[in-house]
This record gives C-alpha cells, structure tokens and sequence, in this order.
C-alpha cells in the first residue's frame, strides 16, 4: 500500500511544483522534484496547506491548471475574510461524480432511488456534488435545494422521494415539519438519508432514524478537498471510509502526524485531483483514522465521525467546550429536544455559559414538579460532560431558530 500511496503522493507533488507558492517552500527544504521523495516519512516533511495559504493566494493562485482546462468554480463562505476558492477540470468533475456514486451505491442507493437533494446549490459543494454523484448511479434527482420546507415535504410525498440527502440538522426539522404537517409517514417511500456537511451525535442519528423511519448514513468532506465524498458510512456503521483517491494523516497538538487509532486534526493530500490538488490540507476537524478491512468488504482507510472542529472550540474558564458534547446529554434525558443554543459571555474577568434548550411539546404541559426534576438532571449531566458549571435555560418548544443548512450552535459575545 505504502508504495501506491507515495505514487499517489508523488503525482500531486509534480503538479503543484510548477506552482510558485509551493516552488519557494519546497525549493527552502532542497525538494526539487517528486522523486526526492522516497518514504512516507519524507512526505511528511513537507509543508502543510491551510486556508490562510489558500487566502494569500486568492482566487486562482493555487490552481494548477490554466483557466482553459477549468470548467467550474465553488468556494466556500468562511465566516471572516475572503472566500477560498476552488476549481476543477472536467477529469476532476468525473472523478468526483464518480466517487459520490460509489460511496452512495455501498449505502444502498439504486437507480430506482428518487433522491431529494436539499443541501444548497451554489458556490456550496452540498448540492451540485450529490448531484452529480446521483446522476452517475442513474437515480432521480430533484435538485430542490435547501428551504422551502413546506414544499419539500409536499414533493417528497407526491415525487416518491426514497433518499434524502441534507444536513443532519435540517432532517431534524424535516422530520419535525412532517409530524405537524399533516402528511403521514406512511404517505411516504422514504428509507435512506445521507448526512453531513455538519457535526453531528450518534444520538442525533437515532432521533433522525426514528422520526423519518429510514436509515441514516454519515457523508463527509469540505470544498477545499473536493465536496461531500471525502468519506462515507457503508451499512456497517463502523466509521466512514476514505475514499482511495484521498490519503489522510493526523496530526496531535504539537501539529506532527500521530498513530493511527490516536484523535486528532485530519489533514487531507488529494491524489487525483488536476485542477485544484491540496497538498497536507490542515482540515481543522478532529478525528481518528483507522485501517483495516470492513464487513462490507472494503479496505482501506476509515476514520471515525468528525465529533467536532478545532475552529468551534470553546475555551471557556480553561476548559474545552464542544457544542457535540451538548447534544449528546441532551439526547441522553428524555423530555427535550436536539436544538439548541451555547451563549458565551464574560462578566467581569469570568466566562459564563448558558445553554438554552427547547423542551418537547410533551415536557411544555408537565406539572412544573416534574419539569424542574427533568431540568436538574440535564444539567447535572451536561455539568458531568462538560466539566464546567453553566447556566441552563429552557425555552419554548419551537423557539431556537431551524436551520436549512449548516446549524448555528454557538453565539460567543466575548468576540
Ligand atoms: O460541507 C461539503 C459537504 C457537503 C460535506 C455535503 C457533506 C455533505 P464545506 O462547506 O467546505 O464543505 O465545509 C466543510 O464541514 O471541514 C467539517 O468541519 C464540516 N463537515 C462536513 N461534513 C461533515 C460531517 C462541505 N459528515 C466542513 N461531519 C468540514 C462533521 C462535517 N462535519
């Protein structure tokens, strides 16, 4: 394997040497061509890319093919600054296409799916790469994009909609739609989502699984990289496995890769990719990778689900805070549901956070007694998971705002 990966690894070298950004920081280390690198170990010299090398370089610095072999752009938002910017030539879109339908035909999609693509379309990878990735398998699409709840429910009814692919958390409030919208589950051929472009819990799964009455599959990936399909779930549920035309590493807080089987910082090297190749690519999400054979019957890389990213952090009174870790004690007690708010503020020199967290229609007419057992045990246990006392808030049913996109889990004052 290690010699198929360094051919990999090599091929994207000599496409990004011509680069000049990388000609100079590979010129510094007395690498000059891909054949200087003759081990694993070597690679892992070189420099890593980070979405501050793709800002310096913005639009089209880092692309390593001329404007005329490009035939699409995405960039993705970023909260601050300019956007990273990333193209592709029509090989990459194939490769892409081609990677989507594989990830989704292991999951169980047939071309006799009809499957329903709410991530957004746009300078967004989520909708165009499912796409794609749908149309090579030979399934339907409805490119319905994101919002529109109402509607969406209406055509999943009346289109035979059996495959769902968004954000977990706009599933959440998908399924919360249909419950009150007067189309019963049964109305509808529903029976796999595909999942990602956001953290979220094993217990979100099940809430989803449950409420949809379907099976629900992990897809992840950043635009950086290529879009959804980095990696996905197969039905074994045993991690998401790494598609073979990505190597990944991981790196521990000292930024040196670690061992398998140890968390830590994903960081990707494309090893196909023509138009935008990334080389060492600093993901900022934290997972573990794993290697082996699967029950599926694929080898190869897996890395476990993406608890949280390194850029959602909370350091408050010292201590580190995950929203995840949030939505796993609230799915641990009964009586609330999974949407919910982290306000960090300082008073004084002291952090404070509150979490508000919407109680179930069911809990809203509770005798106050109970509710305020309830409210004590949840946060005690967020207290335990957490480490840090904070102030629980809860809030009307339906008070914190759905997301049909990426959820906003936090609001930190203090920046
Ligand atoms: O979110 C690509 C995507 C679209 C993936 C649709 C899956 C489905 P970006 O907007 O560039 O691209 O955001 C990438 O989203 O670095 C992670 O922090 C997060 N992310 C993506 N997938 C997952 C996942 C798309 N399955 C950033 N679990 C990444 C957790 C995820 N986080």
């Amino acid at each position: 394997m290690e010699k198929q990966w360094l051919e990999g690894l090599r091929r994207t070298v000599d496409r990004v040497l011509p680069i000049p950004y990388y000609q100079e920081r590979f010129r510094k280390l007395g690498i000059h061509q891909a054949e200087d690198i003759h081990t694993l170990r070597d690679f892992q010299k070189l420099p890593l890319t980070t979405k501050e090398d793709l800002r310096q370089n913005y639009p089209f610095g880092l692309f390593a093919e001329p404007m005329e072999n490009i035939v699409r752009l995405h960039a993705s938002s970023g909260t601050t600054g300019k956007p990273t910017v990333v193209g592709y030539t029509k090989r990459d879109i194939k490769l892409w296409s081609k990677i989507v339908a594989d990830e989704l035909r292991r999951a169980g999609v047939t071309p006799k799916d009809v499957v329903q693509i709410a991530y957004g379309y746009g300078l967004f990878t989520g909708g165009m790469g499912l796409h794609y990735g749908c149309e090579e398998l030979g399934a339907v699409v409805v490119p319905i994009s994101g919002g529109n709840t109402a509607r969406q429910l209406m055509l999943m009814r009346d289109f035979g909609t059996t495959v769902l692919a968004c954000t977990p958390s706009y599933a959440l409030y998908l399924a919360e739609s249909l419950e009150e919208s007067g189309i019963s589950r049964e109305e509808l051929k529903l029976r796999i989502g595909v999942f990602g472009a956001e953290p979220w819990t094993e217990g979100m799964r099940e809430q989803i699984e449950a409420r949809l009455g379907i099976k629900a599959y992990d897809i992840y990936g950043l635009s950086e990289t290529m879009g959804p399909g980095v990696a996905m779930e197969c039905p074994a549920h045993d991690g998401l496995h790494i598609d073979e035309h990505f190597y990944p590493e991981v790196l521990g807080p000292d930024g040196n890769p670690v061992a398998e089987g140890i968390q830590g910082e994903l960081v990707i090297t494309s090893l196909d990719k023509e138009g935008f190749p990334v080389l060492r690519y600093r993901t900022k999400d934290l997972t573990t990778l794993h290697y082996g054979a699967c029950s599926c019957g694929h080898t190869g890389w897996k890395m476990e689900r993406v608890s949280a990213r390194v850029d959602d952090m909370l350091i408050i009174r010292g201590v580190n805070v995950f929203p995840s870790q949030v939505e796993e004690a609230i799915l641990s007690i009964g009586g609330f549901e999974p949407h919910y708010l982290l306000i960090v503020e300082r008073t004084g020199n002291l952090d404070q956070l509150e979490v508000q967290v919407e109680i179930n229609d069911t809990s809203f007419f509770d005798e106050v007694r109970e509710l305020e057992g309830r409210q004590e045990r949840l946060q005690r246990k967020i207290e335990e998971i957490l480490g840090i006392s904070i102030r629980l808030r809860l809030v009307e049913p339906k008070s914190i705002p759905r997301s049909e996109g990426k959820a906003v889990r936090v609001i930190d004052k203090r920046r």
